[in-house]
């Protein structure tokens, strides 16, 4: 019935959600098909050695004004240590956390991404960090996949993942690359009109900028991921999956995370402000993320605070929240879920929450059709 092979309908998504819940555990180190199928197996990321991006224009469209100056001037040393420790500490205390869940938790050794690099086009004063897997990388399925990211300052820092790419290589992974992108000036918008700061003159995406429902992954385009790179992920993962470019209503779009997230079949939660309805999700229960909790002077270089719903499902009915977001915690726990509160702002302060930390390597199920199908 999951499987709906036939054109038949789906079953409605709670009987579903039963079925799924009697999952396997998978033969390969690495399977995962959606967002909330019980997590046996996750990357956690690490900011120790983490540099300020070095700038380049098409982050204004992306980044909070008041990083600008600071990424022009300081790209490629490293960010305050004070803030990274607490930032590292909380890492690890959701590392323990998940740990304590009962998922087998990975992190990337320590990095140094102060060196600066070039190619015969560009050069970066230096990296950025390894705090973020989810930009880097996207597990489908079996298969691993690291993006094509159009951030200069990014085309190495994911190398701290190499290892941990490699031991899945060798338990029978498919691991596979985007071709490397030039990132020469033709990928970067220059009118004061164009719709994206980046063209297509290449495949570009950042991972954090699709979603898996099983068989079918949702999209955005934004100002890292253009239609080429959505393209050709689809292409790479072949006819088995299908993958979805809905709108959003998010002017400085940049990863799909902190505007949607699928806690468990038929349950989706959505950014108010952005979220744009969709056909896919007929038949989908929606609710509408409260207002991030963060004091509005945190300082915050790379995002904004609807971080707060960029949350990590250990399974259809458990979710790691951020311990201060009371208000999300409040709707979780009224909509059936279990909390595992975190402390987690100094984390933000650096782009991401938890599911931009983390990539799912394995999770208990397979694959499934959830979305409504649509021509
Ligand atoms: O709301 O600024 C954050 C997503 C981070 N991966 C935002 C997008």
């Amino acid at each position: 019935m999951i499987h709906d092979r036939k054109g038949v309908r789906a079953m409605t998504v709670s009987s579903l959600a039963t079925t799924r819940r009697n999952g396997r555990s998978p033969a390969t180190a690495v399977s995962s098909y959606t967002e909330w199928d019980p997590l046996e197996e996750v990357i956690v990321g690490r900011l120790a050695g983490g540099v300020f991006p070095t700038w380049q224009e098409s982050m204004r469209a992306t980044m909070p004004p008041g990083s600008w100056r600071l990424f022009q001037e300081r790209g490629g040393q490293p960010f305050p240590q004070d803030l990274v420790d607490a930032a590292d500490e909380e890492l690890d205390g959701l590392a323990r956390a998940l740990e304590n869940a009962g998922v087998t938790v990975v992190r990337p050794e320590p990095a140094d991404h102060r060196a600066s690099f070039g190619t015969p086009h560009w050069s970066s004063s230096g990296g950025c960090y390894a705090a973020m897997p989810r930009d880097h990388l996207i597990v489908v399925g079996d298969t691993i996949v690291e993006s094509p990211m159009s951030w200069r300052c990014r085309q190495f820092d994911g190398d701290a993942f190499r290892p941990l790419l490699k031991s899945y290589f060798d338990r029978d992974a498919r691991w596979l690359q985007a071709p490397r992108p030039q990132l020469t000036e033709e990928l970067f918008a220059t009118g004061d009109h164009d719709e994206w700061a980046i063209t297509e003159f290449e495949p570009v995406f950042d991972a954090a900028d699709f979603m898996r429902f099983g068989r079918d992954l949702v999209a955005q385009r934004s100002h890292v991921t253009n239609a080429s790179g959505i393209r050709w992920l689809q292409r790479a993962l072949g006819d088995g999956f299908r993958v979805h470019t809905i709108e959003v209503n998010d002017p400085h779009a940049m990863h799909i995370d902190a505007t949607l997230l699928p806690l468990a079949p038929g349950k989706l939660l959505v950014n108010r402000e952005r979220y744009v309805p969709n056909q896919l999700f007929d038949g989908w229960e929606i609710r509408k993320a409260p207002q991030p909790a963060l004091p509005p002077d945190w300082p915050m270089y790379f995002c904004s605070p609807w971080v707060s719903m960029n949350m990590l499902s250990v399974d259809e009915r458990t979710v790691v929240v951020e311990r201060q977001e009371e208000p999300m915690i409040e709707l979780l726990t009224d909509w059936g879920f279990r909390c595992i509160p975190v402390d987690f702002r100094h984390v933000y302060t650096f782009g991401g929450s938890f599911h931009c930390v983390t990539v799912d390597v394995r999770r208990r199920g397979g694959d499934g059709r959830y979305l409504a199908r649509v021509r």
